[in-house]
């Protein structure tokens, strides 16, 4: 049977990472079965494209995943493909927290003919045989122990991703017209790939609005370091032969959570030469002990994620978060920068103790630290969240089904003490702010004293990370970006330049043979 996998469109960013599960479950189908992905981030298609496309290359079972954000796009997907007859299983957090939804028993539609619930690495062989067979049920749960929990997949061993000879084309970051570009900057730049690795799934933390206690479970379960080291060198020895750029997202919620145990697998890391640059998702409270941040740094890290939420302690306090201190941010931040590593800081407006003016509060404060890619957003019920269950007691869920008509960046529920349309201002305020020309400028002369390399990429992150709010996917649109920052990219390429023409000098000099005279 030949499968494929998809990766619903998140109608923000292009390309920018692959999704795991993808190729886990790739990694998981039983022999004599042929799968393929398509990521709609990266390879954008109509529906009616995706169908012929699986017309033409007799696909008998599509499997979709999503997150609640990219839902209502996912059923889109799913209902075309069953319209033409082709079976579908959905899969993914979503699902799992509301599988009637997707079968047709909250009284909607139909979207799927079966779902996955929970982690599906066990449950994924049974429904490809089933669905190869003619006989899917509808809903696949993983096998419960004694106290009725799910059995979890314990990561050991770990399924072997072909990372070596995968085709990631499609996933390549840097823009085709950039290309050309890029690869004469020096080896390798044509091509920059971001490859998700686990190491561990599971988190104790509980935050109010969060899914992943929930569904990943309370338990920490890790892998093996041999088996992470050993992924590592076949994603390195990739980068080295084919002379492009590779860096991992290593995508554990929270990578430091058992402290021990990732300074065991850096150390790992390290002794095996294993190192790419690398960004991982680590809260701020875990970022205080010095060994483990120089171990970071010496493990090829070069951002860390951090979900810092607010810099108002009440507003911590009411989601459950207090472990992450506001006035502890700075001092982490700073313990970074020294080892030239630098943060992604999450914010969330929309909390039940902002009010108007949290933006430029906010933004005030970030601009004291050292220069990271600061994101923003709003406070999101997600379903089967505490938070959801919460405002929906209180009947304070304006759209309780937000993500069959997703907007971005409008709140579905009432705010405290402001309203919706305020808390999308402050957002959008706080977007615009931080990345102006004018502040990026002032980032990369705040970074003034560090080497070139580490300015160019800050400045590029920026540039891609403003996409995030600022969808900029077409060439005009990239080159409108570039007019509007060429005083920091023209300073930069003087700079660059200069640096390579004198280390040409030198090397000329250098190879003139011993006893000419000229
Ligand atoms: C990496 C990551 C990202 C990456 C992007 C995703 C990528 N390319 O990998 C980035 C950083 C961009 C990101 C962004 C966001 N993310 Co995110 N992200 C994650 C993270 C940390 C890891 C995902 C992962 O790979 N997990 C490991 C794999 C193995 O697990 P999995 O994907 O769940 O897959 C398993 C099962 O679900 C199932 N499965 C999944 N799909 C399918 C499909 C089929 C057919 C089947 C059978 C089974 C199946 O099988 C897999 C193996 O067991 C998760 C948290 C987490 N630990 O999962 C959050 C998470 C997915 N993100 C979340 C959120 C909310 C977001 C944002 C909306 C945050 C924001 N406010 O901006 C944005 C949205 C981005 C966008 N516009 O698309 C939520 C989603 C909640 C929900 N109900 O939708 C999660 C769960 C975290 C949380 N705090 O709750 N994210
Ligand atoms: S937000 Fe992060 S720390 Fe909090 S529960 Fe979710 S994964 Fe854990």
């Amino acid at each position: 049977m030949k499968i494929l996998l998809y990766n619903p469109d998140n109608g923000v960013t292009r390309n920018f990472m692959p999704h795991l599960w993808m190729f886990l479950l790739q990694a998981l189908t039983p022999e004599g079965h042929e799968v393929v992905l398509i990521d709609g981030n990266a390879k954008a298609m109509t529906r009616p494209e995706l169908v012929e496309y699986c017309r033409q290359e007799n696909i008998e079972l599509v499997g979709i995943g999503s997150m609640t954000r990219m839902v209502a796009r996912a059923y889109l997907v799913a209902d075309a493909l069953r319209e033409a007859g082709i079976k579908v299983v959905m899969g993914g957090p979503h699902v799992t927290e509301c599988p009637d939804e997707a079968l047709g028993r909250d009284g909607g539609p139909r979207h799927a003919d079966a779902v996955a619930l929970g982690e599906a690495d066990a449950t994924w062989p049974q429904i490809v045989s089933d669905a190869a067979n003619g006989c899917l049920r509808e809903v696949y749960t993983p096998e419960t122990d004694a106290k009725g929990n799910d059995v979890k997949p314990s990561l050991q061993p770990y399924p072997y991703i072909p990372w070596e000879s995968l085709d990631l084309e499609q996933f390549s970051l840097v823009p085709q017209f950039l290309k050309p570009l890029m690869s004469k900057f020096g080896e390798g730049w044509g091509k920059f790939f971001v490859v998700p690795i686990e190491t561990g799934r599971g988190c104790p933390y509980g935050c109010e609005f969060c899914t992943v206690t929930g569904f990943f479970g309370d338990s920490i379960r890790f892998r093996t370091n041999d088996s992470v080291v050993e992924e590592l060198l076949r994603l390195k020895a990739r980068a080295k032969e084919e002379r492009g750029q590779v860096a991992v997202f290593f995508i554990d919620d929270n990578l430091a959570i058992n402290k021990k145990r990732l300074k065991s697998l850096l150390q790992d890391i390290i002794a095996a030469d294993a190192q790419l640059p690398w960004v991982a998702q680590i809260s701020a409270n875990l970022l205080g002990d010095e060994e483990l941040v120089d171990l970071i740094a010496d493990a090829g890290a070069r951002w860390i994620f951090i979900g810092m939420e607010s810099i108002d302690p009440a507003n911590m306090a009411d989601v459950n978060k207090t472990f992450s201190k506001p006035a502890n941010y700075q001092a982490v931040l700073d313990g970074l920068a020294r080892r030239n590593i630098y943060a992604i800081t999450s914010f969330i407006f929309g909390m039940d103790n902002d009010t108007v003016g949290v933006s430029d509060r906010t933004v005030d404060e970030i601009e004291t630290w050292p220069p990271g890619l600061p994101v923003f957003g709003q406070l999101t019920p997600f379903p089967a969240t505490p938070l959801y269950d919460r405002l929906a007691k209180t009947g304070r869920l304006t759209r309780p089904k937000h993500w069959l008509d997703f907007a971005p960046f409008v709140m579905a529920h009432d705010p405290l003490k402001m309203s919706i349309e305020e808390a999308r201002t402050e957002t959008l305020a706080a977007w615009e702010r931080s990345y102006s020309p004018e502040r990026n400028l002032a980032a990369v002369e705040a970074l003034r004293d560090m080497p070139i390399a580490t300015r160019i990429s800050h400045l590029v992150a920026r540039l891609f990370f403003r996409g995030i709010y600022f969808p900029q996917m077409g060439t005009r649109a990239w080159l409108k970006l570039i007019f509007a920052n060429r005083k920091p990219i023209a300073s930069l390429t003087r700079e660059g330049l200069g640096r390579w023409r004198s280390a040409r000098k030198r090397r000329r000099v250098e190879s003139v043979p011993a006893g000419d005279t000229h």
